[in-house]
C-alpha cells in the first residue's frame, strides 16, 4: 500500500534474479510524463535484477483502458514470462475515472487467471497530478519499480511451483478455458 510510510521503490523481500526471465511491458500514452517515468522505473528494476536487455519488450497503447488488450497481445503473440502494465488515471470531473479503473482492474485480473501468467498492475489511480508525480519517482518512490519487482517474484513462484507439480509439463503458454 502506498502510504506516507511506504515507499514504492523499497521492497519487503529481496528481488530474485531475472537473468533467465523475459517480460512484456505495456505502457499507456495518456499522462505520458507519468507513465514514461513508470517505464523508466520498471526497466531499471528489471535490469538491476539481471534481466537481459533483449528480454525486455516495450509496447505502447493509447490509454489505461487499452492496457488489458495490450497485455493480452503479449500473452497471445509472444513468449514472455510476465507482463507489466503501466498506466495513470487521474480523477476528473466525470465518471470516466471509475469506468477506466474498473475496466483495467477487471481486465488484467481476468487475463492473468485465464492465461496462468503473471500480470503486474502498475497503474496509478490518483486524485491529482501531484499524487501521480509522488509515485512515479517522487517522494513515494516509483510504482514502476514495484510492478517490475512483483512480476519477477511471481515468475519465480510460478517456475518453482510448476517444477514441483506432479502434473508438470513444459511451459506451453495458452489460454485456459
Ligand atoms: C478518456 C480518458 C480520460 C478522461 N482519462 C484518462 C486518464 O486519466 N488516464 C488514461 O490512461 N486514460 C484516460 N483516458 C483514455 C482511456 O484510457 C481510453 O484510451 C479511451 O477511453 C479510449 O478507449
Amino acid at each position: 500500500m502506498a502510504t506516507r510510510n511506504h515507499n514504492l521503490s523499497q521492497f519487503d523481500s529481496p528481488v530474485p534474479s531475472a537473468q533467465e526471465m523475459s517480460f512484456g511491458i505495456v505502457v499507456a500514452e495518456w499522462n505520458c510524463e507519468v507513465t514514461e517515468a513508470l517505464l523508466e522505473g520498471a526497466v531499471r528494476t528489471l535490469r538491476q535484477a539481471g534481466c537481459p536487455e533483449a528480454n525486455i519488450h516495450v509496447k505502447h497503447v493509447p490509454g489505461t483502458f487499452e492496457l488489458s488488450l495490450g497485455a493480452q497481445f503479449f500473452a497471445e503473440y509472444t513468449d514472455v514470462d510476465a507482463v507489466i502494465a503501466l498506466g495513470c488515471v487521474i480523477q476528473g470531473d466525470t465518471r470516466h475515472f471509475d469506468f477506466i479503473c474498473d475496466g483495467v482492474t477487471q481486465g488484467l485480473t481476468q487475463l492473468q487467471l485465464q492465461w496462468n501468467m503473471p500480470i503486474a498492475f502498475g497503474v496509478l489511480t490518483v486524485n491529482d497530478k501531484q499524487q501521480a508525480l509522488d509515485r512515479c519517482g517522487g517522494a513515494l518512490g516509483n510504482k514502476g519499480d514495484e510492478a517490475a519487482a512483483t512480476a519477477i517474484k511471481m515468475v519465480k513462484l510460478q517456475i518453482e511451483m510448476e517444477a514441483d507439480s506432479p502434473n508438470h509439463e513444459p511451459a506451453d503458454r495458452r489460454s485456459i478455458n
